[in-house]
């Protein structure tokens, strides 16, 4: 595990709280930013050069933050400025490529393809950039997005995302599977994982890695790629440039930064990032009776798929709502394995629902846009969205339900509660 670190938290609505600045939703002005610094305050910015001053920090040393949903729902294809992180360890001696949104360029990049098998190979970003490349549009979202809404029951202790550890981005590189055929490994008969490593590790603790392994006959590898470009352009080192393993419809930890080796194994990695954090029990657990301690690989499994999960992204409960007809918007989306088949809206804490229209976005990984107009009069209302898909997954009322140690894989409706004029 990771040593505790000091964390700077602070949010824009903290930060307007201390300083009476009550811009919400307009720019930091650099005035306002340095008044921030002041105050031993931080400006997203000044932690990495390129993102939005409106960026919601959960620990400014290693650039961790998380996006306003009233940004993210601007956009249909997150923009670069705009797109949250999550970083654990800053690649050693690479700080300065992670304090940028710049994106580093490195066609000797190498990546090697090892472990339990015959021929031990390595290609370079160079040589990948020769192949076929294809795109993947594709939600990215932290298996702990969400967590804050845990703390109902029991507050599960890391970062406390709200819904904005999301985006939907464009990947683009080479099809995972082409690469291994090209090089042609020969992996052993015993092996059944394969496992990937990025050049990131803790300095402070000797194995903490992030290191992932999956299982091959996963069908989830058929899609994935090794991507070098994001939205069209190099991948920012802080997203994991200049080459990442991208697996859609994967949390965010599955899909490793700055990957340098894949290899073929018989059993999962032993790295505590495989075998005790980033794993979901299999059974309901309670707050004081389960631990992570208690992870094995028989009584829970790493955060793989996303579980599926809808979002309003307006009326927000900042939003002013003028009382009529009142656009309910937001987004849907799942592990991309079947498609979404139902979204439903309540506007009176669930008594009643009514269906929403869905836009369906070309790519199944991808999220999908839903709204619906209801009419709404004077007074506070209590929003609500549940989503369905085709295989009959659907969202629990209350997320906590699922409530579990490290607080993942939250995907209980989404509740906004919105005063209209
Ligand atoms: N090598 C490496 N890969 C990593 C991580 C990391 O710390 N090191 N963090 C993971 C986690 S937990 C998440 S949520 C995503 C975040 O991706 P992003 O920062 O591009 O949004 O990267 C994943 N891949
Ligand atoms: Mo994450």
């Amino acid at each position: 595990m990771t040593k505790k670190r000091p964390l700077a938290t602070v949010n824009r609505r903290e930060f307007t709280k201390l300083t009476g600045a009550g811009v919400l939703g307009a720019v930091m002005s650099p005035s306002l930013s340095s008044l921030a610094q002041a105050a031993g305050k931080v400006n997203p910015a000044d932690v990495i050069k390129g993102k939005s001053s409106q960026m919601i920090i959960h620990n400014a040393k290693l650039g961790v933050m998380e996006t306003p949903l009233k940004l993210l729902r601007n956009h249909d294809i997150t923009p670069k400025n705009l797109m949250f992180v999550r970083n654990h360890f800053p690649p050693a001696g690479k700080q300065a490529w992670m304090a940028t949104t710049d994106a580093p360029h490195m066609d000797n990049w190498t990546v090697e393809v090892a472990g339990l098998v015959v021929r031990p190979r390595s290609i370079t970003l160079g040589e990948l950039k020769k192949m076929t490349q294809v795109k993947r549009t594709s939600v990215m979202q932290c298996a702990g997005n969400g967590r804050s809404y845990y703390a109902v029951k029991r507050k599960a202790p890391g970062g406390q995302w709200r819904h904005g550890g999301l985006a939907n981005v464009e990947w683009e590189g080479v099809p995972l599977k082409d690469v291994l055929k090209k090089l042609d490994v020969g992996p052993a008969a015993s092996v059944r994982y394969l496992t990937a490593n990025g050049i990131d590790e803790s300095p402070a603790h000797r194995g903490a890695d992030l290191i992932k392994s999956y299982l091959l006959e996963d069908a989830a590898l058929d899609h994935a790629i090794l991507a070098w470009k994001l939205n069209g352009e190099p991948i920012p080192a802080v997203h994991g440039g200049p080459l990442r393993l991208i697996i859609p419809g994967y949390y965010g930890n599955m899909n490793v930064k700055f990957l340098n080796r894949l290899s073929f194994e018989t059993e999962q990695s032993p790295s505590p990032f495989q075998s005790k954090a980033y794993r979901f029990p299999n059974m309901p657990v309670e707050p004081g009776k389960f631990s992570i301690r208690d992870y094995n690989h028989g009584n829970s499994t790493p955060t793989y798929a996303f579980k599926l999960m809808s979002v309003i992204f307006a009326p927000l409960a900042e939003d002013t709502v003028k009382a009529g007809h009142v656009d309910i918007r937001g987004v849907a989306w799942n592990d991309g394995t079947a498609p979404i088949t139902s979204v439903t809206v309540s506007t009176d804490g669930g008594k009643t629902w009514m269906p929403a229209a869905i836009k369906r976005s070309a790519s199944p990984f991808a999220w999908h846009h839903w709204s619906v107009k209801a009419k709404l009069g004077k007074g506070k209302h209590e929003l609500l969205v549940v989503a369905t898909d085709a295989i009959g997954r659907t969202q629990p009322i209350n997320g906590n339900a699922r409530w579990n140690p490290k607080g993942y894989e939250w995907n209980g409706a989404d509740h906004v509660t919105v005063t209209v004029v």
